[in-house]
Formats: structure tokens, C-alpha cells, sequence
């Protein structure tokens, strides 16, 4: 391994258009917050960066769509998003903002040394735009009738009822999702990169050279290389971003993804005059921490532009994670599907190294992974609060028990195997957690550190130091125990601290020791605590999560994405919010043959159950009296499954079945809604045998 001097760690700059999300967390902050924390203990040189992404479509047009300035916009958000990394204890060096001057300067700069050297492509397309709102309009902001599926709602560059990957000019009887209007077509010159020509460096640097690279890194590198690589426009038409720095670009500014990767460059100068000893000098080790959707643009496009301009490092590892779905869902902000950084905060003070721990602990390291919030409550009871917390307070405990709230001395005449194998087992650890952490797998470091807090308690079990007043050597085999209990303790702040920083300080208030004990190369050392010394009473680390908290956050996420639902069904039957208090107009006359069509009898849920992998639906078991049914039934974001057994209901039995998510329904169960839309089991007077007509 290369001998660098410095780090300098990145994070992705998130868009300032929302709130940050535990998705977000999961997928580089607390990754490159451990590694940060770690590396800061080890007392390297190191640096860490971030900050919000102000440029952008998606920036503009939620500013049209509200009413409000772009600037507003990114305002608002990156100060909620500053303010929530900073709550969950993300520790930037700098957190700062692309719209900065001193990121328009060095984005501009940078562009106009490729375009000086001629690096650049000018060509002239034909592109779809919005004459009513006076903007170039992108794929996703063009709707129309898909031309394989006839889907009325495809978009310009997929349809997703079919699937199908569109190009605008596909589709059928086009229209603008902002104004309505028919786009037309205008020509507009833009800057294009030519990837292409970067094509036999690529491979050399990065897939021959960078074969270290996490699997799913590497892979969708070398797709996108033996794919092929191609121009890519590096200007586009707007009138927010950065301005193209040439005389005849008018109302262009830089591509936002342009910009964006070049904001690691300003922050560091923003945060450090020697900003180009980490920029410009092959001795720095640079880490770009993001999620998978950015791969291509940290590990090919960036890297290519670096290497365009010269003069910079290119990254050592991009150890981009995987996503993390919420309780077998796609996290998604448009469905509001999503547990929110700020509001958890809010909901769980006092336990942000909790989610910090769940979201390590099962981070999408290699593949996609789930947070529910019940693993989170598990994670928590029965490690945090019985592993590890526990240790460390049994710890604390027995010594004001049985050794006067001072730190007792160690009789090496006494030493035995089980000291030995703990003092043994502690050393190995530090390795196992070093290695794994220098090799960006935080979750099998953080394991590696409970594991040691569960070999803390199998030891304390077998010593038994609460036996041992009045037998021979009693109080000598306590003062030993009970002294290795606690050099592990201090041990384990030292381990734990880039994990869950709030927790080792707690542990380092009660063992009344110095921040600087919890650097690195004290770990593994049995002499972190003076004989003698006398510790502050115990407190406990974390606390027991009740059922009802639990209960309470699925009910939250649930009711979100009903609320979500609920705004985007409105918007697309163009209603204003305020008729959403109407009742829904009577439907059109039918004749009572019509109505006599339908089978309709009482019904009994026997069973209820998710549909995996659909967060609408329940698979419902119904008794008819005279048969058994199998009905899915769309109505998982109202009721849980298990409150729903035993409910009477009316169901249309003749209904023709339907495929839902592979499984066959066979009827329909009939619900009332209400002006909220919320659903209700209609009440019946009373309990009428399944199968009784409705009529
Ligand atoms: N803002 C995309 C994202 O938030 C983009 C990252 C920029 S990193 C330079 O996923
Ligand atoms: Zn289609």
C-alpha cells in the first residue's frame, strides 16, 4: 500500500431541494464519517468536505413549481441539511454551498482551462422547449402518449407503465409537465466532453489499476467503459447555475454534474489555504464517499476531467454503497417513503449513535439492504442495551460494589488462562477493526467491537467477581477482574468512538479520562486507567425502545405516504387543495339489472398478510361461508395486517379474478372512504355469519 501523508475525504454534495434521509445516511455520511473519526484518532493529516449542491433542473423547477426563487429554495434546504448532519454528529471540516462565489470561480476556472485547451466539442442540437415557461425543458419534465404501451403519462425518457427507455422524440403528442404547453423544437449550441477520447486511460488507470475497488464499483465502471463512452454535454440552458465563462453563452450555464465534483476542490479551499497540498500533490490519498447512483460521474467523468485539466490527484477509492429500501419499500421523496434525519432527531433525542449504529450495522455494503423499524428496535435492545451497554455498566457497577469506586490494581502473581485470553482477545480485535476500517467494511468493524463487548460479559460471567468476598485470594481475584473489566472499557471507547462518537464520550465522563485517550494506539494497551483512580458513578448508555415507539414511527411513515398520495392524486385531476373537502359527484344512473349483476355477500378475514414488495397491499384470507377466498386488496396503508383478522366485510364474489404481484384475486372487499381518504370497515349492526347476501 502506498505511503500517503494526507487524506482528504469527500462526501457527495446532496441536492439542496429536500431534506437528507437515512438512505442518504446509510449510503456515504456515516460511512465517511467512521472513516474520518478513525483516521483522526490515528493522528493522519486529514481533511473532510462536503456540502450542499445548489445547481441544477431539479432546483429550478421545484422554485417554479412553489412559487419561490431558486435561491430561496436552496437556502431553506441547506440549512435544514447542514443542520442535520450536524445533529447526527457528521463531522465535516467544512460544510459548505455551490453557490458560493469562490465555487463559481473555481467551476469556471476549471472550464475554461479544458475550453482553452480545446478540450471541449461545440455542437448544435435540436431540443424540445417550453416557449410558456421560457426553458430548455430535460427528459423528465416531457410527458406524452408512451408509443409501445400507449400509456398517456410516459415520460420523455422512459415509460414507466412499460418500462420502455425512451428519447423525447418518441413520444406521442408531447406535452411540458410544467406549463402543459406543446413543446417545440429549438436549436441551442452547447460544450460537449469528449469521453471517448479518455477511453485507453480509463481502462488503464482505473480497471487495470484499480482492481481494490469494491465489486459493485468496479463492475458498473467496466459496463459503462466496455459500453462504450461517448460526448456528454457539459453546458446546458438555464438561467440558474454557473455561467458559462465565454463571450457568445448567453443564458448558458455549466452542467450541474459539471459543477458539483469540482465543489470538493472549493470547500477545500474555502477550509484551508494549503488547499493545494490536498489537490495538487501526489502524496494524498482522496476518498470519495457516495451512493451508487453517482458512481459513474466520481469514477469515470471526474476522474476524466482531472485528468483533462492535470495539476490534481485523482481519487484512491470510491467505496460507493448500495441502497437502503425502508420496510421493503424504495425509499422515495416524491411518495414521502422516507424516515427523515431531522425529524428523527426530533422523535429520538438522545439516541442519534443508535441510528448511527442500525444504519452501520446493516449499511448496503455490498447489496441493497432493508431498514425496518423493528430490526432497529431489536439492534438496540438486544445489542446496544444488552451487550453493550450492558458490559459497560455491569463494569461500572462492580467497581463501586466491590472495589470502592477506584480503579483496583492488577496481581500479575494471579494472572490466569481467562485474563490472559481477554487481554488477547482485546489486542485481536483492535487489528480485525483496524484492517476492516483502512478496508471500508464498517460493518464487520463495528461487529468486531460488539463481538468484544459480548466477550466482555462472557468473562465477567465465568469470573463471577460478586462470589468471590471471603475465599482465598478473594478480594485479588476481584481487584483483577474488575480491572480488566475496566481497561476494556476504555478499550471499547476508543473502538467505538468513530461509530458512535456521543457514546464514547459518555464512557470517557464516567471513566473521568481525556479526549485524548480515545486516540487510536491506546487501543490494545491494559494501562489506560491508573490504579487508583476514582471513577464517576455509571450511567447508562442507551435506553430500552418501547413497542409503542416502534408502532408509533410505521403508523408515521404510513400516514405520509397516504398524505403524499393523497396531494399527487389531486394534482393530476388538477384540483386545487381546497375542493378536496367535496364529496366525489354521484356517478351516473344505473337500471337494477345493472345492479343486480353483482354477487355481494358477508365475509370474515381469516388471515392478512404484506404483499412483499407492494406497499399497498394485503393479501387477504376470506371466509364465505360456503368457500374460502383469497382477495388482494389494496389497503395496507390504512389498517396492519394483524388488526384486521376477524373483521367482517362485504365482499363482491363475481368479480372476473385478477393477477396482483403474481398472486390471483378473486373478488373485492367494499370499504368506506372518507373526505380525508381514509378507509373504514362499514360497521354492521351485528355478527352475521360469513356468506349471508347483501342486497
Ligand atoms: N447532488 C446527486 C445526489 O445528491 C448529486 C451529488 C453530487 S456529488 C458531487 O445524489
Ligand atoms: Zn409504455
Amino acid at each position: 500500500m502506498k505511503d500517503y501523508k494526507r487524506i482528504l475525504v469527500s462526501a457527495a454534495l446532496p441536492y439542496a431541494n429536500g431534506p437528507i434521509h437515512i438512505g442518504h445516511l446509510a449510503g456515504c455520511y456515516i460511512p465517511a464519517d467512521i472513516y474520518v473519526r478513525y483516521q483522526r484518532a490515528q493522528k493522519r493529516d486529514v481533511k473532510f468536505v462536503g456540502g450542499s449542491d445548489e445547481h441544477g433542473v431539479p432546483i429550478t423547477i421545484r422554485a417554479m413549481k412553489e412559487g419561490v426563487s431558486p435561491q430561496q429554495i436552496v437556502d431553506k434546504y441547506h440549512a435544514l441539511i447542514k443542520d442535520g448532519f450536524e445533529k447526527i454528529g457528521i463531522s465535516f471540516d467544512i460544510y459548505s454551498r455551490t453557490s458560493n462565489p469562490i465555487h463559481h470561480k473555481t467551476a469556471a476556472d476549471f472550464f475554461k482551462n479544458l475550453y482553452d485547451k480545446g478540450l471541449f466539442e461545440e455542437k448544435e442540437t435540436e431540443q424540445y422547449y417550453d416557449e410558456k415557461a421560457g426553458v430548455f425543458l430535460a427528459d423528465r419534465y416531457i410527458t406524452g402518449t408512451c408509443p409501445i404501451c400507449g400509456n398517456p403519462n410516459a415520460y420523455g425518457d422512459q415509460c414507466e407503465k412499460c418500462g420502455s427507455s425512451l428519447s423525447p422524440e418518441q413520444l406521442i403528442d408531447p406535452r411540458s409537465t410544467l406549463s402543459d404547453a406543446v413543446p417545440v423544437k429549438k436549436w441551442t449550441k452547447h460544450w460537449y466532453f469528449p469521453l471517448q477520447h479518455y477511453e485507453p486511460w480509463l481502462k488503464e488507470w482505473l480497471l487495470e489499476g484499480h482492481k481494490e475497488w469494491k465489486h459493485n464499483v468496479y463492475g458498473q465502471c467496466k459496463s459503462w467503459i466496455d459500453n462504450g463512452l461517448q460526448s456528454r454535454a457539459m453546458t446546458r440552458d438555464s438561467s440558474w447555475g454557473i455561467k458559462v465563462p465565454l463571450p457568445d453563452a448567453e443564458g448558458k450555464v455549466l452542467y450541474v454534474w459539471f459543477d458539483a465534483p469540482i465543489g470538493y476542490i472549493s470547500a477545500t479551499k474555502e477550509l484551508t489555504g494549503l488547499w493545494a497540498d490536498y489537490w495538487c500533490s501526489e502524496d494524498t490519498k482522496l476518498v470519495h464517499f457516495i451512493g451508487k447512483d453517482n458512481i459513474v460521474f466520481h469514477c469515470i467523468i471526474f476522474p476524466a476531467m482531472l485528468k483533462a485539466h492535470g495539476n490534481f490527484v485523482l481519487p484512491d477509492n470510491v467505496p460507493a454503497n448500495e441502497f437502503l429500501n425502508i420496510e421493503g419499500e424504495k425509499v422515495s421523496t416524491s411518495r414521502n417513503w422516507a424516515v427523515w434525519v431531522h425529524e428523527y432527531v426530533k422523535d429520538f433525542p438522545g439516541c442519534e449513535d443508535v441510528l448511527r449504529y442500525v444504519l452501520c450495522a446493516n449499511a448496503p455494503e455490498t447489496k441493497d439492504n432493508d431498514f425496518t423499524w423493528k430490526d432497529f428496535q431489536d439492534r438496540n435492545n438486544n445489542e446496544l442495551v444488552a451487550i453493550f451497554g450492558n458490559f459497560v455498566n455491569r463494569s461500572l457497577v462492580l467497581i463501586h460494589k466491590l472495589c470502592g469506586g477506584k480503579v483496583p490494581r492488577f496481581h500479575n502473581e494471579i494472572i490466569d488462562a481467562d485474563d490472559k485470553q481477554l487481554m488477547d482477545e482485546i489486542r485481536a480485535a483492535k487489528d480485525k477493526v483496524t484492517q476492516s476500517i483502512e478496508e471500508y467494511r464498517f460493518r464487520e468493524a463495528l461487529y468486531e467491537v460488539i463481538d468484544l463487548s459480548r466477550k466482555g460479559n462472557q468473562y465477567l460471567q465465568k469470573k463471577e467477581p460478586w462470589k468471590k468476598a471471603g475465599v482465598e485470594n478473594g478480594q485479588q481475584q476481584i481487584d483483577n477482574c474488575i480491572h480488566l473489566s475496566l481497561q476494556l472499557t476504555a478499550n471499547l471507547a476508543i473502538l467505538i468512538h468513530p461509530f458512535l462518537p456521543g457514546t464514547a464520550d459518555k464512557i470517557r465522563h464516567m471513566l473521568k479520562v481525556v479526549e485524548r485517550m480515545l486516540e487510536w494506539k491506546n487501543a490494545g494497551s491494559f494501562k489506560l486507567l491508573s490504579v487508583g483512580y476514582s471513577l464517576r458513578a455509571p450511567e447508562l448508555l442507551f435506553r430500552k425502545i418501547e413497542d409503542s415507539e416502534i408502532a408509533a414511527q410505521v403508523e408515521k411513515l404510513r400516514s405520509n405516504a397516504i398524505e403524499a398520495a393523497k396531494d399527487k392524486d389531486q394534482k393530476v385531476a388538477g384540483k386545487t387543495a381546497d375542493t378536496t373537502e367535496e364529496w366525489p359527484p354521484l356517478k351516473p344512473r344505473i337500471v337494477y339489472d345493472d345492479f343486480a349483476k353483482m354477487d355481494l355477500r358477508t365475509g370474515k378475514i381469516l388471515h392478512a398478510e404484506k404483499v412483499e414488495k407492494a406497499d399497498k397491499l394485503l393479501k387477504l384470507e376470506i371466509d364465505l361461508g360456503s368457500e374460502k377466498r383469497t382477495i388482494v386488496s389494496g389497503i395496507a396503508l390504512h389498517f396492519n395486517a394483524e388488526d384486521i383478522i376477524g373483521k367482517q366485510v362485504v365482499v363482491v364474489t363475481n368479480l372476473a379474478p385478477r393477477k396482483m404481484r403474481g398472486i390471483e384475486s378473486n373478488g373485492m372487499i367494499l370499504m368506506a372512504e372518507d373526505k380525508q381518504g381514509r378507509l373504514h370497515f362499514v360497521n354492521t349492526e351485528s355478527d352475521i355469519a360469513p356468506g349471508a347476501g347483501v342486497s
